[in-house]
C-alpha cells in the first residue's frame, strides 16, 4: 500500500515552508549566516521537538527560521523541501510562508518572495512539481501592520495564488483581519485561514463569514457545532486536515482518536496534508501512510481525497485536468 501511496499523484494544500526546514539545514544555514543556535547537535534539535501545544510549538518555529536570511536560504529551503515532495510522489504544492515574521528580523519582503518565486520555477523545470504561493498574516500581530505590509507586498501581487491567516489561533479571532481579506479580494487574490485548529468551531464559522475565505486550514473542530457542519458541507468548503500535525500539537490525544473518519462521515469536502513537516514527524507520504494505518482506509478512500485537493487548488485548469 505504501508504494501505491506514493505513486498516488497528490497535491498538499496545507504547509508552511518555513515549518520545512530540517536541523541539517539549520545548522548548515546557521554556519553560512554567523547565527549561534541554542542546540549543540541535530540530535539536540530534534530532541527540543516534543510540543504541549500550538504555542509551544510556534516558539521553537519562529526560532528556527532565525537562520533564513538571504533569497538563496529561502531558494536552498525550498528546494530541499521541493526534492523530498517529489520523494514522496508530490504533484503539486501550496507554499505559504510568514513574511511579517522575517520582516521583523530585518529580512526584507524581496527575501522570501524571489527565493520561493525562483524555487517553484525550478520545481517545476526540474521535477514537473506545479506550485501555488500563499502570503500568510499572523494573526497575533496587529491587523494594521498585515495591511501595510500587504500593500508593500505590491510588487508581488500577480504572484500571489491567496492571502492566508496563521499563528497563535486562541484570542485571535478571524474577523480583526478582515479589511486585509476584503482588499486582496478587490484584487482578485482569493483567501484561505486557519481555523478550528485550537480554536473553537465559532472561529470557523466567523473565517467564512468575515474573511469570505474558499477554503479554512484545519477546521477540525467544525464537529462541534452541527449547524456548521450542515454549513460546510452544503458549500463543499474544503478542509486542509493536518493528521500528524493535530497529534504532534495535541489536538487529538492519537491518530486512532482523530476525527477523520467522522469528518468524512459527514460528507465534508476533507484533504490530507502535511503542515510543517520537519517539526510533526513526517511529509505527506507519511500522513497518507499513519492515515491507512488509524483508519484502514482503502485505495478509493485516498483516491477520493486527492480528488478533493486538485479540486480545491490553486492551479491552471488545464494542470487541473491532467490531475484528475
Ligand atoms: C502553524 Cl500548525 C500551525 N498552526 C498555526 N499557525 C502555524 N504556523 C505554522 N504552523
Ligand atoms: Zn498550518
Amino acid at each position: 500500500m505504501t508504494t501505491w501511496l506514493r505513486e498516488l499523484p497528490k497535491a498538499e494544500l496545507h504547509l508552511h515552508i518555513e515549518g520545512t526546514l530540517e536541523p541539517e539545514l539549520m545548522f548548515a544555514l546557521a554556519d553560512r549566516n554567523g547565527v549561534t543556535l541554542p542546540y549543540d547537535s541535530v540530535e539536540a534539535v530534534r530532541a527540543a521537538y516534543d510540543f504541549e501545544d500550538l504555542p509551544s510549538f510556534l516558539n521553537l518555529y519562529y526560532q528556527g527560521m532565525g537562520v533564513l536570511h538571504t533569497q538563496a536560504d529561502f531558494f536552498d529551503l525550498a528546494m530541499a523541501y521541493f526534492a523530498r515532495a517529489r520523494e514522496d510522489g508530490v504533484a503539486h504544492v501550496e507554499l505559504s510562508f510568514d513574511p511579517q515574521a522575517h520582516l521583523v528580523r530585518g529580512v526584507p519582503l524581496e527575501a522570501p518572495f524571489e527565493g520561493l518565486l525562483a524555487a517553484c520555477r525550478e520545481a517545476d523545470s526540474r521535477y514537473g512539481i506545479s506550485s501555488a504561493l500563499i502570503m500568510s498574516f499572523l494573526r497575533d500581530r496587529d491587523p494594521v501592520e498585515a495591511l501595510e505590509v500587504f500593500e508593500q507586498a505590491a510588487p508581488w501581487h500577480s504572484m500571489i495564488d491567496a492571502v492566508g491567516l496563521d499563528s497563535a489561533e486562541r484570542d485571535h479571532p478571524p474577523g480583526r483581519f478582515a479589511k486585509v481579506f476584503a482588499r486582496a479580494r478587490a484584487l482578485g487574490i482569493p483567501g484561505v485561514a486557519h481555523a478550528g485548529e485550537e480554536g473553537s468551531a465559532a472561529y470557523i464559522r466567523e473565517a467564512w463569514e468575515t474573511l469570505e475565505v474558499c477554503r479554512i486550514d484545519h477546521g477540525v473542530r467544525c464537529l462541534e457545532d452541527a449547524d456548521l457542519v450542515a454549513m460546510l458541507r452544503e458549500r463543499q468548503i474544503p478542509l486542509t486536515v493536518c493528521p500528524l500535525s493535530n497529534v504532534k500539537l495535541k489536538v487529538t490525544p492519537t491518530l486512532t482518536e482523530h476525527p477523520l473518519p467522522a469528518l468524512r462521515e459527514a460528507g465534508l469536502n476533507v484533504t490530507l496534508n502535511s503542515d510543517d513537516p520537519a517539526y510533526f514527524g513526517g511529509g505527506m507520504l507519511d500522513n497518507y501512510v499513519a492515515c491507512h494505518d488509524a483508519f484502514g482506509w482503502t485505495r478509493d478512500d485516498f483516491i477520493d481525497m486527492t480528488r478533493n485537493a486538485v479540486q480545491a487548488a490553486f492551479m491552471a485548469e488545464e494542470r487541473r485536468e491532467a490531475l484528475l
